[in-house]
């Protein structure tokens, strides 16, 4: 393939979130997460791993900074535990937890790397969860509580912010199907957890705004697209489009849910909790969409039968939907590997949803990677990256408006529901090896792109 260069100013990153990296779980007056509570639920997570100690970054940020530094990032994208910063998820903030993002940012900042700050990568206060949760309207309250504390706290070091991880996840798996923390598998508390994390979000773009600053948000979208040209496939593509990607996309940047998404789940839910002025809250302009983006759906409308890579109840109101397997390569997560489907992404949103610069905040794979003398050679997760940037580019040159890149993940991490049996870091972390850091071929790989701004010929 001919070498790619990046359009001038084109930012390129790492990202990596709280629980799945930092350990310290119980250390300087953190209190448990959902996600705590949940790892620690036998049967849960794989392994029954927990994210008490992961990768340990609490206490080796020095040395974590230094790698970010030799891999010559622009910015780099971590969230905030919740419950390190304010314990229980209400009242003052606790200064020995606001202390490590301090240094983490000004770490950052010494190095020329630009912090990227996410609010809430789905670890919410056990004490809130305890007093309902996502479901319940008070938690987005809350929510634009801990976001003016972080404010206060980093407003004068951090000026790229996010609210919200990939609400999908949140409110679908955690609610509905119950693959993610807190476990719960109610489909109507899944859609109420989606509007009150939503309006979480506007409480906090609002609360911002009084104060001078700016906050966007990170969905995770997926290319959609029906196994044959039927009228019933096609429409299976459009539920899954609709759970997916309008149910977030629409209220945030058009004001409204789509109608014909509130249709499908009628017999789950009236929306009765969307009150007056939520939608305005919600659709406030924002400085950028973050977007996650890691595969492509393939449906039918030919089920009922499970889809192939999570319980059904991640997508209420569809159970007539099978997901299709093309037999086209994966990667360990069993996700279809699919670099054109990006292009789609961004070249969708910016048609449908003009008007706001997007950022791809996560994207990357877990393969088998092989610790072999010292050395990882992932050259399929080099390729997985090589192909995706290129999207990016195509992206770009088709008009979308997408002014930067952060490759998911820094390092090896908790896999959520899959402990630490996926590896998707450019740095492989050796767990039985005294948490070593052993830069992957990927690394170097991404350094080498990000200092000469462009895509080497293959
Ligand atoms: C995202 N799904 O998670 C998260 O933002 C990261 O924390 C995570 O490590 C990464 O992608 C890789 O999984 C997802 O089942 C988890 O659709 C599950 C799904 C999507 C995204």
């Amino acid at each position: 393939m001919s070498p790619v260069q990046f359009p001038p100013g084109f930012l390129l990153g790492a990202a990596t979130a709280a629980y799945q990296i930092e350990g310290a779980a119980a250390v300087d007056g953190r209190t448990p997460s959902i996600w705590d509570t949940f790892s620690k639920t036998p049967g849960k997570v794989r392994e029954g791993h927990t994210g008490d100690v992961a990768c340990d970054h609490y206490h080796r940020l020095d040395e974590d900074l230094a790698l970010m530094g030799d891999l010559g990032l622009a910015a780099y994208r971590f969230s905030v535990s919740w419950s390190r910063v304010q314990p229980g998820g209400r009242g003052g903030p606790n200064a020995q937890g606001l202390d490590f993002y301090k240094r983490l940012v000004d770490g950052l900042l010494e190095r020329g790397i630009e912090p990227w700050l996410t609010m809430y990568h789905w670890d919410l206060p056990q004490e809130l969860e305890d007093a309902g949760g996502w479901p319940v309207r008070d938690t987005a309250q809350r929510f634009r509580d801990y976001a003016v504390l972080l404010h206060d706290a980093l407003g004068d070091r951090v000026s790229r912010w996010s609210t919200l991880n990939e609400p999908w996840c949140s409110a679908l798996l955690g609610y509905s199907s119950g693959d993610h923390a807190p476990g719960r598998q109610e489909p109507a508390d899944g859609i109420a957890a989606t509007h009150h994390l939503l309006l979480g979000h506007g409480l906090a773009v609002q609360a911002f705004q009084e104060r001078g600053a700016t906050t966007g948000i990170t969905l995770n979208l997926y290319a959609v697209s029906p196994e044959t040209s039927s009228a019933a496939d096609a429409d299976a593509a459009r539920r899954i489009d609709g759970l997916a990607n309008r149910l977030f996309l629409d209220p945030v940047l058009k004001g409204s849910y789509p109608e014909d998404v509130k249709e499908d789940l009628r017999e789950i839910t009236d929306f009765g909790f969307v009150q007056d002025g939520d939608l305005a809250l919600i659709s406030q302009p924002l400085p950028f969409l973050g977007i996650n983006y890691y595969s492509r759906h393939v449906v039918s409308g030919a089920g009922p039968v499970e889809p192939y890579w999570r319980k059904p109840g991640a997508w209420p109101g569809s159970g007539n939907v099978r997901f299709v397997e093309r037999g086209v390569p994966k990667t360990a997560m069993n996700w279809e590997i699919d670099a054109p489907g990006l292009v789609e992404v961004l070249t969708r949103v910016a048609r449908e949803y003009p008007s706001v610069p997007l950022y791809i905040t996560e994207n990357g794979a877990a393969f088998d990677d092989k610790l072999a003398d010292g050395a990882v050679d992932d050259a399929d997760r080099v390729a997985y990256l090589d192909a995706h940037l290129r999207a990016c580019v195509e992206a770009v040159e088709a008009g979308a408006p997408l002014r930067g890149y952060f490759a998911w993940s820094l390092m090896d991490n908790f896999e959520w529901a899959w402990g630490y049996t996926r590896r998707f870091g450019m740095i492989y972390v050796d767990y039985e090896d005294g948490q070593r850091r052993i830069p992957k071929r990927s690394a170097g790989w991404y350094a080498d792109v990000i200092r000469s701004g462009g895509l080497p010929a293959e």
